[in-house]
């Protein structure tokens, strides 16, 4: 009877540090790489390749995947126009320096 005790009391002890361990493991996975609009093309860069694309793309001079008209919307306004190529155009003169 006192071993059944013991390992009662011992359960009890546990679950609060499996459930405080579980919390820590799930708090210290890295968040996932931010959602990066201006690089259309996917490529880890944002730079004149992509003011191309969604120039193109807002001018249905191109037919984007789904994924790349998600990019494209910059302002996230729903919408791909001129807004957007001149955002991407203003991120890759900003990042140049220009
Ligand atoms: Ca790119
Ligand atoms: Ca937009």
């Amino acid at each position: 009877m006192k071993n059944l005790v013991v390992g009662i009391i011992l359960i009890f002890l546990l679950i609060p540090v499996v459930i405080l361990s579980y919390i820590v493991f799930v708090v210290q996975q890295p968040a996932p790489p931010a959602f990066d609009r201006y690089d259309v093309n996917h490529d880890g860069r944002v730079n004149s390749s992509d003011c191309n694309l969604v120039y193109r793309i807002s001018r249905g001079y191109l037919v984007a995947t789904e994924e790349m008209l998600d990019r494209c919307d910059v302002n996230e306004d729903g919408l791909i126009n001129d807004k957007d190529a001149q955002l991407v155009f203003n991120a890759v003169l900003h990042r140049d320096g220009g």
